[in-house]
């Protein structure tokens, strides 16, 4: 595979909001992000990945945008967003922005136009329909619970949403639209931004006609009837061709609905489309019948599947994204790993796997120090759309709320959006106002102050193992074979090239591990580990994580 820069990376994304407040409005701001760039370059981490800053009402937290040119006044002025890019820049930083382009937010003013009369020149910018028997043209239902559509009644036509009715769909089938895009894009380029994060990226092509889903799985419907629609590879290559080819930039595509089998499509680096995609495959693994608030166990061998899958698809082909959390799901230590007695040794076992699978390791903002979820104890509390629309749901369909809200403790993307635990002063040293969502209350024991004096922290932890990730290129072009992969306990894989061979073995339980795996044990030496005690070489104590060395 062709070195480049973005393979060798480590992105660090950063969800402005709950990132650091310089006004005291209780919500983080660019300036803030500025003040802690110094702490970003701390960790030895490449690119940063700025989730939205632009002008919005936020229903959705900014992915729905009014302005893709303006800085939201909520998080700063243009200037200081030059600034912030420049300090970036001069630290030898990279900026990658979130693109969000499947739908603007319904105050955007194409949206406005478009809404206005059916010959408005921007109605077809959008999906304007009839209804069909007195409801919506179609069945399908939106991400956050309830119809896909919402009557206006200027027109007496509906208009499509995947999303919040205040987030509507962009008809990517308009030229026009495809052209506002790029223009969009160039204007951050040629700003000097290093690339982008493309929010459902996978959506943007419909199915001609919009046809009913025929089936209640919700997963299901977005696989067959939202995502991957017949011209969206035609789209990506003009953008690619128009725009991406003429800057040295990256790009990742988020995907609902991308699988193993049409995923390659989008990153092969012969088509010329994308650098690299997010898929769901381990994060909507939890997800049950009834989706995900109707979350089910998993086991081991099905997560592992996942990544030697991917890894088996793409190698080769194109390049993987490695993560285990964003700001749209819970805290990676409380949902991979052990949160409480476990809590150290399992965040850095997550983050040995980050930095040693093949592809990008993207580290989400508070994973450093091992945020965890939080349990707020009403509904009041929470903020996100899509928390607050399940819980109306799961209301009106009768169900058991006490329980319900144990769900939402657990899957909330309020679980990854509490404010970050800089140290244990008021409010965390977030702000100094009351922040915009409550802080989770652990972060008198949980924060960078602390965890920077303790060299056996969880962050100092992170610095190493991103460090020893960058000294090793084995473990980023190296290959990858997954080892006695049937193990419930244990995740073991072997990384090598011509000249170096690393195995890596997790033990992802509370209990001790004895792996009996490998035949020529005086091999290897362990050259890295996340805690200290006596044990044999292929002996793990709970949630140990081993990297060993082929002589
Ligand atoms: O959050 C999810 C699961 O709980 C996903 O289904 C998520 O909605 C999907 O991955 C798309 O996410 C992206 O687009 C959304 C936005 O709300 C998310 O924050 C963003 O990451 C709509 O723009």
């Amino acid at each position: 595979m062709n070195r480049t820069w973005w393979k060798e990376s480590v992105i660090y994304q950063i969800y402005p909001r709950s990132f650091h407040d310089t006004t005291g409005n209780g919500m983080g701001d660019i300036r803030g992000i500025i003040n802690k760039l110094d702490y970003i370059k701390s960790l030895g981490v490449d690119i940063i990945w700025l989730c939205p800053v632009y002008e919005s009402p936020n229903y959705d937290n900014g992915y729905d945008i009014s302005n893709y040119k303006k800085i939201s006044p909520r998080f700063g002025s243009e200037k200081d967003f030059d600034e912030l890019l420049e300090q970036i820049h001069s630290r030898g930083l990279k900026l990658i922005m979130d693109l969000v382009v499947n739908h603007t937010s319904f105050h955007h003013h194409w949206f406005e136009e478009s809404k206005k009369s059916k010959d408005n020149p921007y109605r077809n910018f959008y999906f304007w329909r009839k209804g069909k028997n007195g409801g919506p043209p179609n069945n399908w239902q939106s991400f956050f619970s309830g119809d896909a559509w919402t009557y206006d009644k200027t027109t007496d036509e509906y208009y499509l949403h995947l999303f919040t009715r205040e987030q509507p769909d962009l008809n990517w089938e308009n030229p026009a639209v495809r052209e506002e895009v790029y223009k969009i894009m160039k204007f951050w380029l040629d700003k000097g931004v290093d690339g982008f994060r493309m929010d459902v990226i996978s959506l943007i092509s419909k199915l001609p006609k919009l046809p009913d889903t025929n089936t209640s799985n919700f997963d299901e419907t977005i696989r067959r009837f939202y995502a991957n629609g017949p011209k969206i590879h035609e789209y990506l290559k003009e953008m690619n061709q128009k725009v991406l080819s003429k800057y040295d930039i990256m790009t990742v595509g988020e995907g609902p609905g991308i699988d193993l089998e049409n995923g390659p499509l989008y990153v092969e680096e012969e088509r010329k489309e994308l650098n690299m995609i997010f898929h769901f495959g381990h994060m909507f693994i939890d997800n049950g019948p009834g989706g995900k608030y109707d979350p089910v166990d998993v086991d081991l061998v099905t997560f592992k599947d996942v990544f030697n899958q991917w890894d088996e698809q793409l190698k080769n082909r194109g390049w993987g994204s490695i993560f285990l959390g964003n700001h749209d799901f819970s805290r990676m230590v409380s949902r991979f790993g052990n949160d409480t007695q476990y809590h150290r040794e399992s965040a850095k076992l997550l983050a040995t796997l980050l930095c040693t699978l093949r592809g990008t390791t993207y580290v989400y903002q508070g994973d450093e120090i091992g945020m965890t979820n939080v349990a707020f104890s009403s509904i009041e509390e929470y903020n996100d759309v899509e928390t607050l629309n399940s819980w109306k749901a799961a209301k009106s369909r009768g169900e058991n709320m006490d329980a319900f809200l144990k769900i939402v403790h657990r899957q909330s993307r309020d679980n990854a959006r509490t404010p970050m635990q800089w140290n244990s002063e008021k409010e965390a040293g977030f702000t100094e106002g009351t922040p915009w969502l409550p802080l989770n209350q652990n972060y008198i024991d949980i924060n960078v102050a602390k965890q920077e004096e303790d060299t056996n922290s969880i962050l100092h932890y992170y610095r190493d193992i991103i460090a020893f990730r960058k000294q090793h290129p084995v473990l980023v072009y190296g290959d990858y074979e997954s080892l006695d992969h049937e193990n419930p306990q244990i995740y073991a894989y072997r990384r090598w090239n011509d000249n170096h061979e690393f195995i890596i073995i997790h033990n992802f339980s509370d209990s001790n591990a004895q792996w009996s795996y490998i035949e020529d044990t005086h091999l290897y030496t362990m050259v890295k580990t996340n805690s200290k005690n006596t044990l044999s070489l292929f002996e793990l104590a709970p949630w140990q994580t081993k990297i060993l060395k082929k002589n």
